[in-house]
């Protein structure tokens, strides 16, 4: 048995120590040198290559990857891994890989091993376009999940056991306890899960990232739950490190290699508009009573929008808000810098390229105002509803009652995922979702009879803003519901569509709770399919 007790979960450790490759020796040709970073003398005798640490993943064997929209991924051992299975594949060999991680990660990871060949199932979220690609050819297996339930349904233990967790970290402490890095995601779980660890420590990283982490170690599967003692968005209830059992750790790689998150293209007009129809809801609703003056802990998901959003609330009377989220991208950067935002909790650093070395630089400032938390305490439904989170996130389209598509393009081809929007909506105060009024330079509408694919339910859904507007759907039935998204939210080329739809709808459907035309319902996606638009 490993020595190692997991102390917050009814389960032990598998003790795989027999199953693990021998070490490839530490004076391998290529190894970096030591940049102080691993504290733990036992452990620097475990630095080795990415090759070498590799060869240690077994074929066809199931790998949870740290990684969180595309911060604190590993970097080097993926993409050996894919030369690894490019040249097995080359002899005939078939073994590909499952990988969880905690959401998207970076081309060195799901672009390299996705070129390769070399996933066969994908779990929970993924924007790489190459993964997407073989997704969407029926190539790749990919488990769309919420990103709150992933860590839960791997101590169920029906997606099977998890052979390897690939985690990067910033440090390893003397005491053995490891200091994670820009992400946290479900690193904590597949350290406990794995039967073996594969470290990579990125001296990239800052080092003032030590501290900046709340790693809470309470939760059990039932009916061994216990209430998280979470109070406050910016509570800190765990501890500053993952601990790992030492014996578990195979291998320890020093990279020195960048997260590579997008730069965000220019905000468009299109984007402070929602911005500005965001910012004067919330300012209705403090003047109603309805929301605090500080308001309630924000969430808000990723893209330009969501960006601009963000910015668009530093110019605004707020002040003192927090933010209870999952991905902190600059413009929360912004609100700190300005004094808005006190503090933010997420479970991911997701910042432009241009921000970060600024960031980075003072992190000292940053480290007492942010707090990284993992996946399953980030998302918590519980948490989120008991904070009581504004939510924004981006949407692929929305119908005429309310319901929202967040993950699937004409129905059946993926974006990306649901990610983390469906446990924010379903639990947040007021759960909002925003986009472009169309897309495509307007040969697709995002409001549209009947969406396409649904994750998110008319209920989950309060309000939805375009450039053209806001449609408050609070209180409203699904009659009243379509007349403000069509007036408020759709574009002015689609909006008389709209209008002519539902009222013959009205006038020959099957009953009149939410009147649906069922063979017109989905006719604007079959005719952008057939003729590259939805108009006739
Ligand atoms: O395609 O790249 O080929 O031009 O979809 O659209 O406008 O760039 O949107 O970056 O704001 O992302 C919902 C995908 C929006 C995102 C989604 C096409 C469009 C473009 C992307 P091109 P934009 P954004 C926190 C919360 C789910 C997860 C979530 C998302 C591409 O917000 O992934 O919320 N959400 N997580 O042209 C066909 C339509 C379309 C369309 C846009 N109606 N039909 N194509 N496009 N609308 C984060 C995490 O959980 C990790």
């Amino acid at each position: 048995m490993a020595a190692f007790q997991v102390t917050d979960q009814q389960f032990e450790v598998r003790d795989d120590a027999a199953r693990q490759p021998k070490l490839a020796s530490p004076s391998s040709p290529g190894i970096a040198r030591m940049s102080g970073r691993i504290k733990h003398a036992g452990l620097r005798a475990k630095i080795t290559t990415a090759e070498a640490a590799a060869a240690m993943i077994a074929d066809s064997s199931t790998v949870g990857m740290s990684g969180f929209t595309g911060a604190g991924y590993p970097k080097a051992v993926p993409q050996a891994l894919a030369a690894r299975i490019e040249r097995e594949h080359a002899a005939g060999h078939t073994g590909r890989l499952k990988v969880w991680t905690g959401a998207s990660t970076g081309p060195e990871l799901d672009g390299a091993l996705g070129r390769a060949n070399g996933i066969e199932l994908r779990l929970p979220y993924n924007s790489d376009p190459i993964c997407r690609d073989k997704i969407n050819r029926g190539e790749m297996e990919y488990l769309d999940m919420h990103l709150s339930q992933v860590a839960p349904v791997a101590w169920q233990g029906f997606l099977g056991p998890l052979d390897t967790a690939l985690i990067e970290v910033s440090g390893i402490r003397d005491d053995g306890t490891l200091i994670p890095s820009s992400s946290v995601g479900n690193n904590k779980t597949w350290l406990d899960r794995a039967g073996q660890v594969i470290l990579e420590v990125n001296r990239w990283q800052s080092e003032a990232l030590d501290g900046m982490h709340d790693i809470y170690y309470g939760t059990a599967l039932p009916p061994n739950r216990r209430p998280i003692p979470l109070i406050g968005p910016n509570d800190r209830i765990g501890e500053t490190g993952f601990r790992c059992d030492p014996d578990k750790i195979v291998a320890i790689v020093e990279t020195d290699a960048p997260d590579r998150n997008a730069p965000f293209s220019p905000t468009s007009a299109a984007d402070h508009a929602i911005a500005s129809h965001l910012v004067e809801f919330f300012t209705h609703e403090v003047a109603k009573g309805r929301l605090p003056p500080s308001l309630l802990p924000i969430q808000s998901g990723v893209g330009n929008t969501a960006n601009a959003v963000l910015e668009a609330l530093a110019g605004s009377p707020f002040r003192g808000l927090t933010a209870y989220t999952e991905v902190l991208q600059d413009g929360m950067v912004t609100l700190l810098d300005a004094g808005v935002l006190i503090s933010a909790s997420s479970t991911a650093l997701s910042l432009s390229p241009e921000l970060t070395e600024a960031f980075y630089g003072r992190m000292h400032y940053y480290r007492d105002k942010i707090i990284l938390r993992p996946q399953e305490i980030s998302n918590h439904p519980e948490l989120i509803r008991r904070l009581g989170c504004l939510s924004m996130n981006g949407m692929i389209e929305a119908g005429i009652y309310g319901a929202v598509n967040s993950s699937h393009l004409m129905g059946s081809r993926i974006q990306n995922g649901i990610g983390g929007s469906g446990d924010f909506a379903r639990n947040a105060y007021i759960s909002i979702f925003m986009a472009h009024s169309t897309a495509k330079n307007g040969a697709i509408s995002t409001i549209v009879p009947q969406p396409s694919h649904v994750d998110h339910i008319t209920q989950d859904v309060q309000v939805l803003v375009t450039e053209q507007g806001l449609a408050d759907l609070r209180g409203l039935s699904p009659t009243q519901r379509a007349k403000v998204i069509i007036e408020n939210c759709a574009h002015p080329t689609y909006r008389p569509l709209l209008a002519d739809y539902y009222s013959r709808a009205r006038r020959d459907s099957y009953g009149l709770q939410s009147p649906m035309i069922l063979n017109e319902a989905l006719s604007w996606h079959q005719r952008y399919v057939e003729t590259g638009s939805m108009l006739a």
